[in-house]
């Protein structure tokens, strides 16, 4: 899986900026292209506090461009930029920001500067995008944005280190270059540690068309590429489903009304991660619980995540992660939150086969992950 990362595309990185990098604008508008040849897009934030330790107004008597030792990592002064919350910080107005399906805020910590959107630059503290990228399946990133000689350079270097196949869309970066050649020795640089360095229109070639939006809700996004149609979801967060176990040896399955199918359907309790307000970065693990609380009223302490796989790859590009949750015991009554209407059952392993017949017979429609997560219990 590819996924795009638009670097620290701000205002105060374009002409008229605090920090502009010469040219600066001229990405916007092939980031907004590629963006619609990917599914998932990444953008970083450069979010300074007032007193950053990389402004050189900190520093009595030193001026921008000026190199110091912070805390024992070479430090390069800059003008005060980005500052948090400041029209500066702000992402280019011209740039599809509704694209985005996660943004890396990085430098808010005033003592230590942090160029790459993975980790500071004392690889101290870790943004955890390595991490929300793998979980997602990704693998392979393709990196635009500002500057080529700094944000750009050290997120795609860090982009290599994490084990990511990592490209540069050079027409699609531009740099400060403060000492004369620093972009083309950035460029060689990144090829050394094993960044491919291509150009857009390689992009365009390899995906093969534009993702064209044919129309968006806040929960779906229908996409035509080529001519090909389905469906993406545009939460931030992943795809849980819970195969559920007691201590007994019962499966839990929940049934809830379904109106495109216009039936009563019996399923495993599943759900969105990241869907309730303030929890957006909430795992995987923290939402496969939360769902199986929410609808069933157990809990686990015993979690495997057993299975990642894709639902209908010709209607969505919905990707499912499955936890086997055995020794569930219950703590509340369940039946999912105001909205909705959820029915528990549970069901004795050896029974299942007989007791889905008769929901059949009843009118009742079988969700076909169940059978997923009977193979996965079975395991
Ligand atoms: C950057 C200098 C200081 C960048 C950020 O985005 O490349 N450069 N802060
Ligand atoms: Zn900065």
């Amino acid at each position: 899986m590819r996924a795009l990362i638009v670097v620290d595309v701000q205002n105060d990185f374009l002409p008229g900026g605090a920090l502009a990098v010469p040219r600066g604008d001229e990405v916007v508008p092939i980031a907004n292209r590629l963006m619609e040849r990917f599914s998932l897009v990444v953008a970083t934030q450069d979010w300074h506090p007032a007193d950053h330790l990389s402004f050189a107004s900190q520093h009595e008597g030193r001026r921008s461009l000026e190199q110091i030792d912070l805390d024992g990592l070479p430090q390069t002064l800059w003008p005060d930029h980005c500052l948090q919350g400041a029209a500066g910080a702000s992402f280019a107005s011209a740039l599809d920001v509704f694209r985005f399906d996660h943004v890396v805020r990085k430098g808010a910590d005033r003592r230590i500067d942090s160029y790459s959107g993975f980790y500071d630059n004392g690889r101290r503290r870790s943004t955890g995008l390595a991490d929300w990228l793998r979980e997602r399946q990704v693998d392979e990133l393709f990196i635009t944005g500002l500057a080529t000689d700094y944000c750009v350079k050290f997120t795609a270097l860090d982009a290599v280190r994490e084990g990511f196949r990592t490209h540069v869309i050079a027409d699609a970066c531009r740099g400060i270059d403060a000492a004369e050649g620093d972009c083309r020795r950035a460029m060689e640089e990144m090829r050394d540690a094993g960044v491919e360095i291509l150009n857009s229109t390689a992009v365009d070639d390899e995906t093969g068309g534009r993702r064209q939006v044919l129309h968006a809700t806040p929960h779906l996004r229908l996409i035509r590429t080529g001519r090909w149609d389905y469906v993406e979801r545009t939460n931030r967060g992943g795809v849980v489903c819970v195969v559920p176990i007691t201590a007994e040896g019962e499966l839990v399955f929940v049934e809830q009304y379904r109106p495109p199918v216009a039936r009563n359907v019996i399923e495993l309790p599943a759900g969105l991660t990241g869907d309730v307000a303030g929890a957006e970065s909430e795992t995987l693990l923290a939402g496969a619980q939360r769902e199986l609380l929410e609808e069933t009223g157990l809990v686990s302490d015993q979690w495997r995540e057993a299975l990642v796989a894709v639902t209908s790859p010709g209607l969505t590009d919905e990707t499912i992660h499955f936890f086997v949750a055995r020794a569930c015991r219950r703590v509340s009554t369940g039946g999912g939150d105001a909205s909705e209407s959820i029915l528990v059952h549970l069901v004795r392993m050896a029974e299942v086969d007989a007791w889905l017949a008769r929901q059949l017979k009843a009118g009742k429609q079988i969700d076909a992950r169940l059978h997923t997560g009977l193979y996965l219990a079975g395991q």
